[in-house]
């Protein structure tokens, strides 16, 4: 036991005994099977991928099991081992846009999205059982559309999971889900990384057509480790903060003239210009900071993955930094535990730190020598004692393989 509250994930065997032993227990039979899929950390590329940009993202050890027997009927029942009392039950005929409440919407989601893009898909039941951390910004959210995604594409013979062209389908459809079932209005770097993720290397996602390349990421053999702070201020994509940052993206696009923000990172003239053009605009105080932080944001990803390429992770500290600032000064995403956490672990050694996901809450990361990491996570449960917060939780990311 570490004098922190540090969360390691279960073993796929672990997991997956866990959901069935759920589904067994309260539906009294045994599932078709189990399936699993990771949560994801960004390394960096944060707000770009719905300004068709780049990110960064690898796939966590920690993972969401879905155990699922096909019913023959058009009912979905569901359990979770996080949630108390009878089964959820959500008829497929009556799902669509503001039907379904709460985390079913993001399953029965799933099978809405399929049965749109002409998929035979029915019924049912589904227990489900989870070691991400819900709220923390870690993709809990994708991880369970991709666990029942990967589990209705097995269960029907749909051979999307087979390939990445496939799975690259299955993540547009779980974005649908969310989207339009879930109403969160995201972009797809939660479900490409859990579903198209490899192990030991970071997926370098392109938004702009769904391009990816798998970047070597072995920090182990560079005596590294990437620790996760979850700093338990619970963050949601739901409310009107996340939609608000999108709104104004769009909205700077269009008064430039630009299809997405993303065109400005390939722009010969570089992005600067587009700050000039927006500075008479009635919204200049909001969408210039906006517009900057996408600009450089896409450009900090760039970088990195050129020192990845380069074999010089252990210089990439400064480029998470610059992300944070952009992301704190900006794009105002973060919020007073995320700044405590990255200022407290780069007190205490850590080679750079940012905040990752979706802000508002949620996680932040820290690169850190693997003989720091004890001395990093009292470093930071220390500074959020002493400024009254509840204790944060820790986890190490390693990079993991994709749903399956
Ligand atoms: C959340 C969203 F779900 C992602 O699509 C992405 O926009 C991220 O926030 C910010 O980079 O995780």
């Amino acid at each position: 036991m570490t004098a922190v509250d540090r969360l390691v994930p279960w073993t796929v065997d672990e997991g997956s005994s866990r959901a069935r032993a759920l589904f067994v227990d309260r539906f009294g039979t045994d599932p078709d099977g189990v399936w699993s899929a990771p949560g994801r950390v960004n390394l960096i590329g944060e707000h770009t991928d719905y300004n068709d940009g780049l990110c960064l993202p690898i796939a966590l050890p920690h993972r969401t099991y879905a155990a699922v027997r096909l019913r023959d009927d058009d009912r979905v029942r569901l359990v979770s081992a996080q949630e108390s009392g009878d089964p959820r039950e959500v008829d497929l005929a009556d799902v669509g846009p503001g039907t379904v409440d709460g985390w079913p919407a993001y399953v029965v989601g799933v099978a809405w999205a399929l049965r749109q893009a002409g998929h035979a898909v029915g019924g049912f039941d589904v227990a489900v059982d989870s070691c991400v951390p819900y709220g923390a910004g870690l993709s809990s959210s994708a991880a369970l559309e991709s666990s029942v995604a990967v589990a209705l594409d097995a269960l029907h013979d749909l051979r999307l999971g087979r390939d990445d062209a496939g799975r690259s389908t299955l993540t547009t459809l779980c974005v649908r889900a969310e989207n339009e079932i879930a109403g969160a209005p995201t972009g797809g770097m939660d479900q490409a990384a859990s579903l198209r993720s490899r192990a030991g290397h970071a997926l370098l996602l392109d938004c702009l057509d769904g391009a990816v390349r798998h970047v070597p990421f072995d920090l182990a053999a560079e005596g590294l480790v990437l620790l996760v702070v979850d700093t338990r201020a619970e963050h949601a994509l739901v409310d009107g903060q996340y939609a608000a940052r999108r709104a104004s993206c769009e909205a700077a696009a269009a008064r430039l003239g630009l299809p997405s923000l993303r065109a400005l990172a390939d722009d010969a003239r570089g992005w600067a210009w587009a700050l000039d053009a927006l500075a008479g605009s009635p919204d200049a105080d909001v969408e210039v900071p906006r517009v900057r932080h996408v600009a450089t944001e896409i450009g900090r990803v760039r970088d990195l993955v050129a020192l990845l390429d380069a074999g010089r992770v252990r210089d990439v500290g400064p480029l998470l930094d610059a992300s944070h600032e952009s992301l704190r000064v900006d794009y105002t995403v973060s919020c007073r535990e995320l700044d405590l956490a990255v200022a407290a672990a780069r007190s205490a050694g850590a080679l750079g730190a940012r905040m990752t996901g979706g802000g508002f809450g949620g996680s932040a990361i820290a690169l850190v020598e693997a003989a720091d990491v004890e001395r990093v996570e009292l470093a930071v449960a220390a500074a959020f004692a002493d400024a009254g917060l509840s204790a944060p939780g820790f986890l190490v990311a390693t990079a993991e393989a994709a749903a399956s």
